[in-house]
């Protein structure tokens, strides 16, 4: 069934409303009541960035038809992958500072099972092979070289990377910046992973994430994406976390695993974004450029997001034909 999607881009206030009102955003959660009750059965959907909207879409597609969260959450973001206009995540990725366009990805399920992939090249959906590690090995993370021979072999489409016109940028890129050869620095412009997390009909959460990374990083640079717990994390029993920004920092405090043990203390999505992006700014005297920011779910249902700067914005569907766009609360503006 062909669906329509009424707002692409900024959240009416309306539509705001509508969300907060239906506890979409914190409704608190009456102790009395046993969890198993309140689990939440129905489709909800939300990744982040503006390219989150057509994730949402095909993963509505999934979810809609009553399909799982795993297909859900693997097939969205495997639009974005395939965007070749799409400069941060997938084939169409920025390279290294040696020219190599690295991909990271992984994939975890409502059983905690979790795959994985790092500093792969030329296949053109690295969240596949992140997800046939989880399915068809007994590891969890593959990397290099490794992790292309076993994507061959398994028989995923191969894709020369970089693509023409990215090459053209990072020759542009290398002449006017020797000294950052030298001494990479952080590059917030190019920093959207896609993260995606979805909660199916049965009750169940699973996440996904994908990203070429941090753009003329140091070559074999694993950033937060692939690592579980870093860069996503779910706990079926309490919910999903998935993070976009600064890998490093994002790793230093294991990032969405504490957004999802935060959420298991207690603490609203909401809340429990706000404090791990508190926590990384804790341990970090200079914030210059390092932007962060966390999505989370929980399996009632509620979603939240926080991010260190301004900007950070999400997409989110739980109806058929409703997926917006949300903007992030966050510390401070840029
Ligand atoms: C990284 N976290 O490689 C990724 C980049 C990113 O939004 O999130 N971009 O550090």
């Amino acid at each position: 069934m062909k669906r329509r999607t009424f707002f692409k881009f900024g959240l009416t206030t309306t539509a705001l409303a509508l969300l907060k009102s239906n506890g979409i955003f914190g409704k608190p959660i009456p102790k009395e009541q046993p969890k198993s009750d309140l689990i939440k059965r129905s489709n909800i959907v939300i990744s982040t960035w503006s390219h989150g909207i057509k994730a949402n879409e095909e993963a509505w597609k999934i979810l809609s038809n009553g399909g799982k969260s795993i297909d859900a959450v693997e097939a969205g973001v495997k639009i974005t992958e395939a965007d070749i206009t799409n400069r941060s995540v997938g084939i169409g990725g920025r390279p290294d500072r040696e020219g190599h366009v690295t991909l990271d990805a992984c994939i975890m399920d409502e059983n905690s099972k979790c795959g994985s992939v790092a500093c792969l090249e030329g296949i053109k959906h690295p969240i596949s092979v992140a997800r046939a590690v989880m399915d068809k090995t007994p590891h969890v993370m593959l990397v290099g070289e490794g992790a292309r021979d076993f994507a061959i072999e398994q028989g995923f489409e191969k894709y020369k990377t970089p693509i023409k016109e990215v090459k053209k940028d990072w020759k542009e890129w290398k002449k006017q910046n020797k000294e950052l050869l030298r001494k990479p620095k952080i590059n917030h412009e190019n920093h959207d992973t896609i993260g995606m997390l979805a909660l199916d009909e049965f009750g169940n959460i699973s996440g996904s994430c994908t990203t070429s990374g941090w753009a003329y990083k140091m070559h074999g640079r694993v950033g937060d994406s692939p690592i579980i717990g870093a860069g996503l994390f779910i706990d079926n029993e309490i919910g999903g976390a998935c993070a976009t920004g600064m890998g490093e920092a994002i790793i230093r405090i294991a990032g969405s695993h504490t957004v999802v043990e935060l959420m298991r203390q207690g603490k609203s999505p909401q809340d429990a974004c706000r404090l791990a992006v508190e926590r990384i700014i804790s341990k970090h005297d200079d914030l210059t450029g390092l932007q962060c920011g966390f999505i989370a779910m929980d399996v009632y249902g509620r979603v939240g997001s926080y991010s260190v700067y301004s900007g950070f914005n999400y997409a989110l569907q739980k109806e058929d034909g409703m997926n917006v766009m949300v903007d992030s609360e966050f510390n401070r503006n840029w």
